[in-house]
């Protein structure tokens, strides 16, 4: 059984089905053929792109059919999910940002269709998605950012707290919620952070999405197909930036050996 990850889609369909294909995960019409492999995404199914709601319904069908087959299909949910979430859930009321309500807010970046087509089952699998997640040793999180500490000591707890601030609706916790979600560049800052970072909440490597890998090296993303692996292999950015031209791409956790 092996373990396939997939970076931030941003509502970019096409480059996810053929992704999936790439990687021998699903047949020419798009149904799982991973067996009992598993796939995980990093979040950010939303925002800056076309389509997000068909990378969700394709994500949470493909879950289906792998769980019949002894697969896994899961993601950890990313800063554009809660905040699309955000705006379906609490529209109209105000953020403590300048840009007034919340849903005014995602529109900023938020495609109108993805909202429309939004409906209460895809906010309950986004709502039930992790924050972090341990997989073979390997600790998942969408965001290369401090936030995770501030929200729990274990990886039960941060995931616990996500939850209790998605199906709450105090929007100064929301605000502050998006507002430490976005930051960048944590792991990247600091090899001992990053270290720190697995002794509170287990694993060997950190993997993580968020901050496309050309803000973080000179790479045109056109050319980005491979994970960027820094700290001494200690963390994996997955985040080709499909939104800027990258085609995308999978990776396959290779064993830790130590
Ligand atoms: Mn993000």
């Amino acid at each position: 059984m092996s373990t396939f990850v997939i970076g931030d889609l941003h509502g970019h369909y096409h480059e996810f089905a053929s992704i999936l294909l790439d990687a021998g995960l699903v047949d020419k019409d798009l149904n799982w053929t991973g067996g009992n492999h598993a796939l995980w995404l990093m979040g950010d199914f939303f925002d800056r792109g076309p389509d997000g709601v068909s990378c969700v319904d394709l994500t949470m069908r493909l879950q289906e059919q792998a769980r019949s087959t002894g697969g896994e299909v899961n993601s950890v949910i990313g800063n554009h999910d809660i905040s699309l979430l955000s705006a379906y859930l609490l529209p109209d009321k105000m953020t403590d940002g300048p840009y007034g309500t919340f849903l005014e807010d995602w529109q900023r970046s938020g495609n109108p269709e993805d909202l429309e087509r939004l409906t209460s089952r895809h906010v309950e699998w986004l709502t039930s998605l992790p924050a972090i997640a341990l997989v073979d040793e390997y600790l998942l999180v969408h965001a290369d950012a401090v936030l995770y500490l501030e929200y729990g000591s274990s990886i039960d707890e941060v995931n616990q707290r996500f939850r209790d601030i998605v199906y709450g609706d105090d929007p100064h916790e929301w605000d502050h919620f998006l507002e430490v979600f976005s930051g960048h560049r944590y792991f990247w800052e600091s090899l001992e952070q990053a270290a720190d970072f697995l002794d509170r909440y287990g694993g060997k490597r950190i993997i993580h999405g968020h901050t496309p890998i050309s803000k973080m090296v000179d790479i045109d993303p056109e050319f980005i197909w491979k994970p960027l692996i820094y700290n001494n292999g200690m963390c994996i950015n997955m985040d080709g930036g499909i939104y800027m031209g990258s085609p995308g791409f999978y990776y396959l956790l290779p064993p830790i050996e130590e």
